[in-house]
């Protein structure tokens, strides 16, 4: 398994998976615009954001596919369904943080919150956290909008800025998070994260927050993994942290990405405390982990669709008084054998000579038809024709369940309502070849 297995993950589209590091911009620059931070509130109204999202007819900047809507309103969430591998990773990690709670200098400990609707604003999205307009994660081609104003939040930060403004100075925060992301084994459009914050005294130096930050993670992976649990750190970028760091995790064979952090900017937290006039700086630390990756490593879960089955052979083996440290992994039931189809097109241009195509608009299509049935999609042939100097790009699509085999009538239907989808969808941006 890797965090980057297809091919456009690793030139243009070289983002996948660092949402929150690409971008063109100056990341150490201090240029903020204060004037981002809106004195509002986002609506709290569950049932208000629903109707949002539910909306008809659609706003023309909503890119949300029907699978998706189906599942943002799917109530309770899975990591709020006993035995579910997510209730059950979200719940030791909850556990450590009652201890870690415990032992700093507060009467009260770490707040867990997990029933926040994923519709929240884009100010909340991105504003409240720094991030600049010409950042790639603002991009429709990878987040999904429902309007100008609101959208399916891609991380819980989303939530920073609100929970600090309610009060809350040590809290965990559970949600679904949406992205228009890769389609392979570690990468699902939907997924579940966890943030953490906590904010120090005045007088706590950059260092100490640092220092205290990784010591916990550190912490919460032995606690997760165990003592040999291999773990490292890496230097990373997001516009809402300085530094910033990202914890991998040795899990098959390979390094895989768990969680991203960094002691919060001091603006983001003083908009939060209600302080932004005030020449202090006050010091807080964030995370945001993928409770997929975690329970991935602790069940040695090999594929993230698993976490939707509703196939018995998964259930059951999960149990609220299971073992949780690391000795309890998930038997594969079977291995089905993968189909493989490819479909290649021409990338058409527009008036200003410009390919509007984004490969995760081919993802979203092969998402809506062939559901958790895609495994893999990778562009494995890319070449321009120099006569006509438009560029071709050939798509493989693995096709497996994770619990039947699969006929070859079905899965040549499924490639020909994907071809014929292309066609209609996509007609502006790219032609079959
Ligand atoms: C973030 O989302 C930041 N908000 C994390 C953060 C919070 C940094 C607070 C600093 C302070 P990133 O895009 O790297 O960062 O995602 C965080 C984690 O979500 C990843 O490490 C990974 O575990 C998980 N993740 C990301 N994309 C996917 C995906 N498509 N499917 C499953 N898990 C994913
Ligand atoms: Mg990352």
């Amino acid at each position: 398994m890797s965090t980057s297995t297809s091919s456009f993950n690793q030139q243009q589209y070289q983002f996948r998976d660092y949402t929150f590091i690409a971008g063109g911009f100056d990341s150490r620059s201090n240029n903020v615009d204060t004037r981002l931070f809106s004195t509002a509130t986002p609506p709290t109204d569950n049932a208000a954001l629903k109707e949002l999202l539910t909306a008809t007819p659609a706003h023309p900047n909503n890119n949300i596919p029907p699978h998706i809507t189906e599942r943002a309103l799917m109530e309770p969430k899975l990591y709020q369904i006993s035995p579910h591998p997510l209730y059950l990773i979200k719940k030791r990690i909850e556990d450590y943080f009652k201890v870690v709670g415990h032992n700093v200098n507060s009467d009260e400990g770490f707040v867990s919150m997990d029933s926040m609707a994923p519709i929240v604003t884009l100010e909340a999205n991105f504003d409240s956290l720094l991030i600049p307009q010409d950042h790639v994660s603002r991009s429709p081609s990878d987040t999904y909008y429902i309007n100008d104003e609101y959208l399916l939040r891609c991380h819980t930060s989303a939530h920073q800025v609100q929970l600090l403004k309610q009060g809350h100075r040590q809290f965990l925060c559970t949600g679904d998070v949406y992205r228009r992301d890769d389609i392979d084994r570690s990468h699902y459009p939907i997924f579940h994260q966890m943030e953490g914050v906590k904010v120090f005294d005045e007088d706590a130096t950059e260092e100490q927050v640092l220092d205290d930050l990784k010591a916990t993670l550190e912490g919460l992976a032995k606690h997760l993994f165990g003592a040999e649990a291999e773990c490292r750190w890496v230097e990373e970028y997001f516009p809402f942290t300085d530094p910033s760091l990202e914890l991998e995790v040795f899990f098959d064979g390979e390094w895989l990405e768990v969680l991203g952090c960094g002691v919060m900017r001091p603006e983001i937290v003083k908009n939060g405390l209600g302080k932004g006039d005030s020449d202090t700086l006050p010091r807080a630390w964030a995370f945001g982990l993928g409770l997929e990756r975690l329970a991935m490593i602790l069940f040695q879960i090999p594929d993230i669709r698993l976490f939707w089955s509703d196939d018995e052979r998964f259930w059951k083996q999960f149990s609220e008084d299971m073992a949780m440290d690391g000795s309890a992994t998930f038997q594969t039931y079977s291995k089905f054998p993968p189909v493989y189809k490819d479909v290649s097109f021409w990338l058409k241009k527009n008036e200003n000579d410009v390919v509007t195509f984004h490969p995760n608009d081919l993802l979203d299509l092969v998402r809506g038809i062939a559901g958790d049935l895609a495994e893999n999609v990778e562009m494995v042939d890319q070449f321009v024709n120099p006569k006509t100097t438009l560029e071709s790009q050939c798509y493989r699509i693995t096709y497996r369940s994770m619990d039947r085999s699969l006929t070859n009538e079905e899965i040549d239907e499924l490639q020909e309502n994907l071809r014929s989808k292309i066609e209609s969808a996509l007609a502006d941006k790219v032609e079959l070849r």
